[in-house]
């Protein structure tokens, strides 16, 4: 889902090869050859391989997305922050909400600091969306793009949202995008 986004939101064309986890081909000598964790998503693009989806949206948006595009990264200083964020999410908060159902699985002194980390970054997140409509300012922008597909719809369930509406409207808007409901419907099939 976050690779299908940006693709969608660029209009680009692309063959999907979907892989449920724990499928066999991920460990296989081809597979393993374009992405030695075997995981998804994986892109080749004319030759050119890359994985970790936020690297991937980074790639395309920056190779793709022209001035006059939505998307389109403005100036150093703006792709500057959209890394920012992006390896802000991964950091904090990606390791933990792919990983919720286990969070709930968790012994209690595990559990409980890994929520209350969890809980402050929401509220970063929170803050950062009283300020201003998106997270860069008055336009959607990557930064938006990466921070949502980390909190997709699914694991966010598990996350704490109601005292926070700032982050539950802006996340509802990310994915009210018609390229996130399109994406989604890829997502599915
Ligand atoms: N940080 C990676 C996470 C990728 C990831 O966790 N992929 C899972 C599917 S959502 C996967 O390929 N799992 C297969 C496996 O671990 O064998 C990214 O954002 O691309």
């Amino acid at each position: 889902m976050r690779t299908l986004w940006p693709t969608t939101e660029l209009g680009l064309e692309f063959d999907h090869v979907p892989y449920a986890v724990g499928d066999p081909e991920l460990r296989s000598p081809e597979f393993l050859a374009l992405n030695p964790f075997g995981m998804v998503p994986t892109i080749v693009d004319d030759g050119f391989t890359l994985s970790e989806s936020l690297a991937i949206n980074l790639y395309l948006i920056k190779k793709h997305a022209d001035a006059a595009h939505e998307l389109y990264i403005d100036g150093l200083g703006e792709e500057a922050r959209i890394i920012h964020r992006t390896l802000w999410v991964q950091g904090t908060i990606e390791p933990w909400v792919q990983r919720d159902g286990r969070i709930l699985e968790l012994p209690e002194p595990i559990s409980e600091p890994v929520r209350a980390s969890l809980a402050r970054r929401l509220d970063q997140l929170q803050q950062a969306l009283s300020r201003s409509r998106w997270l860069l300012g008055d336009r959607f922008t990557l930064a938006d793009l990466n921070v949502a597909s980390v909190l997709s719809p699914s694991p966010a369930r598990a996350l704490d949202l109601a005292n926070r509406p700032g982050v539950r409207g802006w996340l509802d808007a990310c994915y009210a995008r018609p390229a996130a409901t399109l994406a989604r419907q890829r997502h599915i099939e």
